[in-house]
């Protein structure tokens, strides 16, 4: 791909070149030490495998605020007093951060890309706008959108939630926006849309109607589908699951819960998941018990790829560096057969203590070489026949015999009580946990 390296008016990252593959040996912070875009690995590219997007707000928007204090970052393109003014500047950042990045795919909410107007009508025309400009830079750069979603939490106005608000004036405040963020993923060629449904949940379950909301939120989903395939959208719409935070519960509580609930309302023909690591965490489970969950459906769509921090009990939206999460995750995505029109989304930010511009790319580099190094570890730990023996030879006993007539639904309780009583005790067969785990830590070392 032939990109040039920045096409705003200014240079927001001097000093800083696109971003090269240097090799393990390399001391050089800001080159991949094992992210090789064109590296082949089992008959995909390395940047076909993984799909990587970077987020639009946490990148480019968030300044590192917290409930105890103001943003610790000055941001070079967020210095115009004029939002409109700042917004454009902010496009022209993001693509130069893109192209130096060297990643292919990009992701947004309608109020990262724009400023949010004083009336429907208003925001809907900041947003075309700067959807507009963004289109002028994606045909630039060939940059391409993962996806595009709505902010339907951040505004007072969602403070009892978005779909799920008990008052209807909200509910169709909340769908006017993911309307104009369809047609604005439409525009950009998004392949996916998400929703996460950060306050679509309660505070207090004693003055909430749970059934009622439920209902709503089905209702909410059903017509944005119907209205984006109206109007030529081809693509996956996904529901993020998360378990709590804003909210003390919401209900796309884990990937279990979310699936029920698309099946239960005809929705999964339509819509996949969208799994975040951190939200897995915060519901109890592993990154890879979540995104297993999603693919054992059928239903795995996407990844916001960042980590927790296992002291800490909230979304602190870390990158993800850890290698034995990329190392599972990635086992889970190749059975999978591969992200198909989803990707690895960075939703990750740089710590309240990492103030230099450059921080923003390490932060990146590092999250690209983890996972670069989770696939080539997965690839060679599920090429491995021991890794097959030890999880699927587990199940040998139902592959004829009465272990099959058993999976063919044919044997009653009572003739699998015969069975017992024909075959006294079970021999006991070890489930090798150590040895399952030794291969993958071997894997680590020979893989990388
Ligand atoms: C917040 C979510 C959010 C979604 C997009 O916790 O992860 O960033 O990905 O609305
Ligand atoms: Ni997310
Ligand atoms: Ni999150």
């Amino acid at each position: 791909m032939n990109r040039s390296v920045f096409i705003g008016d200014r240079e927001y990252f001097p000093g800083i070149a696109r971003i090269q593959h240097e090799g393990p040996e390399s001391d050089n912070p800001l080159a991949f030490k094992t992210y090789d875009p064109s590296r082949a690995v089992g008959g995909k590219t390395m940047e076909e495998h993984l799909r990587f997007a970077v987020c639009y707000w946490h990148t480019f928007c968030a300044t590192g605020g917290d409930p105890f204090g103001p943003g610790t970052r000055v941001h070079p393109w967020a210095e115009k007093g004029d939002p409109i003014d700042r917004s454009r500047e902010r496009v022209d950042a993001a693509f130069e951060f893109f192209t130096k990045l060297n990643v292919p795919f990009w992701c947004f909410h309608d109020f990262d890309l724009a400023s949010e107007g004083g009336s429907v009508a208003d925001s809907e025309k900041n947003l075309e706008q700067m959807v507009g400009m963004a289109r002028e830079r994606q045909d630039a750069t060939g940059m391409k959108l993962l996806w595009g979603t709505a902010n339907v939490f951040s505004h007072p106005r969602y403070m009892n939630g978005a779909s799920t608000n008990p008052d209807f004036a909200v509910v169709a405040y909340a769908a006017s926006q993911v309307k104009a963020a369809i047609d604005a993923t439409v525009e950009l060629g998004g392949e996916n849309y998400v929703f996460w449904g950060g306050r679509e949940g309660y505070a207090c379950l004693q003055n909430t109607d749970t059934r009622r909301e439920l209902e709503h939120m089905a209702m909410f989903l059903s017509k944005a589908r119907d209205y984006g395939r109206s109007v030529g959208f081809k693509g996956t719409f996904l529901v993020e699951p998360k378990p709590m935070e804003p909210m003390k519960h919401q209900y796309d509580f884990d990937a279990l819960t979310v699936i029920g609930f698309l099946r239960q309302h005809g929705l999964a023909g339509d819509f996949k998941l969208n799994v975040e690591a951190n939200h897995a965490t915060l519901a109890g489970h592993a990154f890879a018990h979540d995104l297993r969950m999603a693919a054992d459906a059928g239903l795995l769509g996407s990844i916001d790829a960042n980590r927790g921090d296992p002291q800490n009990g909230w979304d602190t939206d870390q990158f993800a560096m850890d290698l034995y999460d990329c190392v599972h995750a990635m086992m889970v995505v190749l059975e999978y057969g591969g992200l198909g029109n989803g990707g690895l989304n960075f939703d990750a930010r740089v710590r309240r203590e990492s103030t230099d511009l450059e921080d923003l790319f390490i932060g990146h580099i590092g999250a690209m070489d983890a996972f670069a190094r989770g696939l080539l570890v997965a690839d060679r730990v599920l090429a491995d026949p021991r890794m097959s023996e030890l999880r699927y030879g587990r199940y040998r006993s139902f592959d004829s015999g009465d272990g099959k007539r058993f999976e063919d639904g044919e044997l009653s309780l009572g003739d699998l009580r015969d069975v017992a009583a024909a075959n006294g005790e079970p021999r006991r067969r070890s489930g090798k946990q150590e040895l399952v785990e030794n291969l993958i830590n071997d894997c680590i070392v020979t893989a990388c």
